[in-house]
């Protein structure tokens, strides 16, 4: 019998964070807004505290890059809100939906673009993260939400 509160792996989901400057600037409604009128489904909806620690694994990649300490700061300044969104084609979709990573440089449309901006030379303070493939997708939604684990069996869906 599955579990009702695991994601289907036949669908494709992806990790959005609005990171602390979008929920501290109220801009959680208007990201989420966007998020479903495109037609994209919640499966996971969270406010937390990042600590280090899962800073330090989502951000695997960057962690010997000079901006880290920066970025780390910045994702830790106050509360930021962790997604699952599913649908067809969701991860790429998500990602023209973020825009580019520089906000200054993201097209007008994009909630980079249009939300974001720099604030000046410390952490680029972009908004959004979106996961930027179906492997990292996968490995960020079990960090940010472990309750929400695959179902190997493919049997369950929201
Ligand atoms: P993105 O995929 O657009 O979120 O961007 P990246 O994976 O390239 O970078 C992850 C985060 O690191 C970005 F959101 C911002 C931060 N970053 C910096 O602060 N400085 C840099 O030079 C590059 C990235």
């Amino acid at each position: 019998m599955p579990t009702p509160d695991l994601l289907d792996p036949r669908k494709e989901h992806t990790l959005v964070l609005i990171k602390p400057d979008g929920f501290r600037r109220g801009l959680t409604g208007e990201i989420l807004r966007r998020i479903e009128q495109k037609g994209y489904v919640l499966k996971g909806l969270k406010i937390k505290k990042a600590p280090l620690a899962l800073l330090e694994e989502h951000y695997e990649e960057h962690i010997e890059r000079h901006y880290f300490p920066a970025l780390a700061e910045y994702m830790m300044e106050g509360p930021l809100v962790a997604i699952v969104a599913e649908g067809d084609r969701v991860i790429e979709g998500l990602r023209i939906m973020a825009g580019a990573t520089n906000p200054t440089l993201a097209n007008p449309g994009t909630i980079r673009g249009d939300l974001g901006r720099d604030w000046g030379p410390d952490a680029v303070q972009n908004v959004v993260h979106t996961s930027d493939s179906p492997t990292s997708a996968i490995r960020e939604i079990s960090l940010w939400f472990p309750e929400l684990a695959y179902d190997e069996s493919g049997e369950s869906a929201l």
